[in-house]
């Protein structure tokens, strides 16, 4: 029924346009693009090239954009450049650029790299609207906190709106899962006003004890969408907030028990996962404790769902284990199983080498950083998990 009867197993297609990978956002700033790189060496290195179709797709122009995006937002970020903005101009401010802890600053090639990953999540839902594959992998994309006229958190084009858009041309229902450590606002926000979008978030919520919420502040369990029984998106946005230094047993208990029921009861005909490498263990900016296999159960756990699948990337900060992650979550699409030890002919091994625990290594352990004490208890989780349920009663079926 979804065309996924393919007895040997499923057909994934690649979409990537390297020229991704030469764009700098500042050697301070977190966002690396060339952990793309590392990404599609490890994935060459491995084979997996040969189990999939490969796509080098072309950038999206303005008017794909604008599908999502205003006009005068898209014309001011086509044409600003590190040579030409005005950081105390009143637009640079309003749309988003610089700020305090210039998250989304002005970069050379700053439309170029928009277009090039945005173009490659188009791809990717046209595969799947084409029948061409089950699952489309775009790990370029995933930039989940644009808005229609504002740039945020590492964010300026939403290529996951833009790319559920064009699904939606045939699908009734798409389902959104977002397993990135940050909540995947701008995508719900963009949908909060329809019925034929779920959202589903799983992130770190909270305060710190310097006062300060973590990024970007939104995402509470009580946070479901409009309330007003008027509207049509009301109940049709799940957030699941979770606490520091959450483990592998905990989160995959967590993310099939909450996406089960999501799936039972709203049925989608597509599903788009943003699967951000920030929620695991040791990364930059995360708080989880999760290793590469237990993150990489919840694309599992979805692919047995037995939908339409777009997989795309998101946040991640320590290059070499988005890498390991995003490799092992490609050979979790098309269906076979990695070796440990790290093939010794790839270019950029040395890049893998020097793990204070992972050299040479494509599964370290990631829990064993223990960066973040675990502050979910059990008793914690499963009150969430019950409110998930409740939360569910209110969508209408
Ligand atoms: O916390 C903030 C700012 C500070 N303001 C009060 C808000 N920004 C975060 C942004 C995180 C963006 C995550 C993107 C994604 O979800 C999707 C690609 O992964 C932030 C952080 C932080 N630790 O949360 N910005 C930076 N760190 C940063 C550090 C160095 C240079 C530039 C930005
Ligand atoms: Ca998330
Ligand atoms: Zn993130």
């Amino acid at each position: 029924e979804y065309g996924l009867e393919r007895p040997q197993g499923y057909s994934v297609s690649f979409h990537y346009n390297p020229h991704v990978e030469y764009h700098h956002f500042g050697s301070s700033h977190p966002m690396k693009p060339w952990r793309l790189t590392l990404t599609k060496q490890l994935v060459l290195s491995y084979g997996l090239e040969y189990t999939m179709d490969l796509y080098e797709p072309r950038p999206a122009n303005f008017n794909e954009l604008n599908i999502f995006h205003d006009r005068e937002y898209l014309s001011y970020l086509s044409e600003i450049t590190p040579q030409n903005a005005k950081p105390d101009d009143p637009q640079y401010i309003a749309y988003g650029f610089g700020g305090d802890s210039n998250d989304c600053p002005v970069f050379d090639g700053l439309w170029n790299y928009v277009s090039l990953y945005t173009g490659a999540s188009m791809s990717a839902a046209y595969n799947l609207l084409n029948k061409q594959s089950d699952i489309a992998i775009n790990w370029s994309g995933g930039l989940h906190h644009a808005k229609k006229n504002l740039a945020s958190g590492f964010c300026y084009v939403n290529d996951i709106v833009i790319a559920i858009q064009l699904l939606l041309t045939q699908h009734q229902r798409v389902l959104y899962i977002d397993i990135d450590v940050h909540h995947g606002d701008g995508v719900e926000q963009a949908f909060e006003s329809t019925d034929r979008v779920f959202t589903l978030s799983f992130h770190k919520y909270g305060i710190d004890r310097h006062g300060w919420p973590f990024f970007p502040g939104t995402g509470n369990i009580d946070e479901m969408g409009p309330k007003d029984p008027a509207n049509r998106g009301k109940a049709h946005s799940l957030n699941i907030p979770i606490d520091d230094g959450i483990d592998d047993h905990q989160y995959k208990y967590l993310f099939k028990t909450v996406t089960s029921k999501v799936i039972e009861k709203y049925n989608p005909q597509a599903i788009v996962l943003q699967s951000g490498a920030d929620s695991l263990g040791g990364d930059r900016l995360g708080r989880f404790n999760l290793n590469i296999k237990a993150h990489g159960s919840c694309i599992e756990t979805v692919k047995s769902f037995g939908r339409p699948l777009i997989l795309i990337g998101g946040g991640g900060y320590t290059p070499r284990n988005v890498a390991r992650t995003w490799c092992h979550e490609t050979a979790v699409c098309v269906g076979a199983t990695l070796h440990n030890d790290l093939p010794t002919h790839i270019p950029y091994l040395q890049a893998f080498q020097g793990d204070e625990n992972g050299g040479g290594i494509l599964y370290p352990d990631l829990h064993n950083t223990k960066r973040h004490d675990n502050l979910n208890t059990d008793a914690a989780l499963q009150k969430l998990i019950e409110k998930a349920m409740e939360n569910l009663r209110y969508m209408e079926g």
